[in-house]
């Protein structure tokens, strides 16, 4: 149905909001290692040992040895936190923030959603808090910790979406895929949220 023009300022402020909010996310294909900007996130897990998947990929380009002291200064790291480091040998990156994702087992509980949008925001806060502008995170707990894509994408959509317009101090978010189908996933999502914001 065609707006009527009382609510142009409305509609045009609403579209505003919404431009501020897409204008600062990407998503992006590819090894999150490569990138340039202030911290990349790490799926971690609890002892912050170093593991497979991204885990693996970011210790061994940070260099396993290096990146491997800093982890002990914590006392591991509990699901849904997050604890910061240097990011040793990756020269276009300032930090590394660790964090662990809650791993689903058979059917998916809403403390998991929690506890995965947990990972978000503790990243999110802990940038804050260290002057961090701009943020890769790769898709948390979707990998060997086994949380379903489809909820993965749409929850930590409804956040980040949701952090942004509260939060001015984050610049730029980029959603780090790796597979094809998370790409597709967070397309879906934010092509829908734009056209029904
Ligand atoms: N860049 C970006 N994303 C990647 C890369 C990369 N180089 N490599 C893999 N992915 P996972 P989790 C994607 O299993 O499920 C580790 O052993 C991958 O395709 O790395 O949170 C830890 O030590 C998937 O989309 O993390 C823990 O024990 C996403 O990264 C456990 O795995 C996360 O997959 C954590 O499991």
């Amino acid at each position: 149905m065609p707006s009527t023009l009382q609510e142009i300022p409305t509609l045009f402020a609403k579209y505003k909001v919404a431009k501020n909010i897409l204008d600062r996310i990407s998503i992006w294909n590819g090894d999150i290692t490569r990138l340039q900007i202030d911290a990349i996130v790490n799926a971690a897990n609890s002892r912050l040992a170093g593991g497979g998947g991204v885990d693996a990929a970011i210790h061994r380009a940070a260099g396993k040895t290096e990146l491997q002291r800093e982890c002990r200064q914590y006392d591991g790291c509990a699901v849904g936190e997050a604890v910061i480091t240097s990011a040793c040998k990756i020269e276009h990156v300032k930090n590394i923030i660790h964090t662990v994702g809650p791993q689903v087992y058979s059917s998916l509980k809403s403390s998991d959603r929690e506890k995965l949008v947990n990972c978000y925001r503790n990243s999110l806060e802990l940038a804050k808090e260290n002057g961090l502008k701009s943020l890769a995170f790769c898709c948390i707990s979707t990998g060997v910790y086994g949380y379903p894509n489809d909820d993965a994408a749409e929850s930590v959509g409804d956040f980040l979406t949701k952090y942004l317009a509260e939060n001015e101090n984050i610049e730029r978010i980029v959603l780090v895929t790796f597979l094809f189908i998370d790409y597709e996933l967070y397309h879906e999502y934010f092509a829908n949220f734009a056209e029904n914001f």
